[in-house]
């Protein structure tokens, strides 16, 4: 028999005035309008409590059927971090060399990437974000986990905007495949690499691509 659900008051929730609601929300547009991603970091270290806060935040996501099917590696050894860009750029040789189509080349040709990741040693953090398809009982069952993609997407999304708001900069990067990561980090087969969250300060001369982000009206309709 399932258990049967227990609910709760809903404590917490803050109702505004509709004028204070715009403000807040243009307060906040504004603020992630701020945010960019970054590819040259300064070796300034991070304070563990603020990542510790931000993880904290992420795992605040909504998930199928709440069974929060993520886990975050934090990386800070320079060791690790060594033996991560090794790798990363060992697929990113084989990915701009010849797995890459033309047309995503192309896509990718404003942004100005390439194989060298030097950030993945420069950077004090690195955040690898798995998600698990199931979870791995400790008797050896399988318990499967629901809309997993969406859900590690959803507190990815918490975490980089946790991330920011504490005044930290992120880079999203996806070096493919990920799988190096489990060796690297001894983590289980249920647990995929979906994304590498690198975490720290800009550096002080750091540039960002000059690029645009969609009007409302090409991203949205009202119906
Ligand atoms: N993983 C490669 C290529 C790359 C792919 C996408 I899609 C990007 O938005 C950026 C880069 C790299 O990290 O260089």
């Amino acid at each position: 028999m399932p258990p049967s659900p227990e609910f709760e008051p809903l404590f917490g929730f803050r109702r505004e005035p509709a004028t204070i609601m715009q403000q807040i929300a243009r307060e906040h547009l504004e603020e992630m309008k701020r945010r960019r991603t970054v590819r040259e970091f300064s070796a300034e270290p991070v304070p563990e409590s603020v990542i510790e806060d931000c993880l904290r935040t992420a795992g605040t996501a909504p998930s199928g059927a709440n069974l929060q099917p993520w886990h975050f590696a934090v990386v800070r050894s320079p060791e690790i971090k060594y033996q991560i860009r090794v790798a990363a750029e060992a697929e990113e040789r084989e990915f701009y060399a010849h797995r890459a189509p033309p047309e995503w080349l192309e896509a990718l040709a404003p942004l100005g990437t390439d194989a060298n990741k030097p950030f993945l040693e420069t950077a004090p953090c690195l955040i690898v974000i798995f998600a698990k398809a199931y979870e791995l009982l400790p008797d050896g069952r399988k318990v499967k986990n629901y809309y997993v993609s969406e859900s590690v997407g959803i507190a990815t999304g918490f975490l980089i905007q946790a991330l920011h708001h504490a005044g930290l900069a992120t880079l999203t990067h996806t070096p493919s495949p990920m799988s190096f990561l489990n060796e690297i980090l001894n983590r289980p087969s249920n647990e995929r690499p979906s994304i590498l969250l690198v975490v720290g300060f800009p550096a002080d001369a750091a540039k960002v691509p000059k690029i645009t982000k969609k009007a409302l009206e090409q991203i949205s309709s009202f119906h």
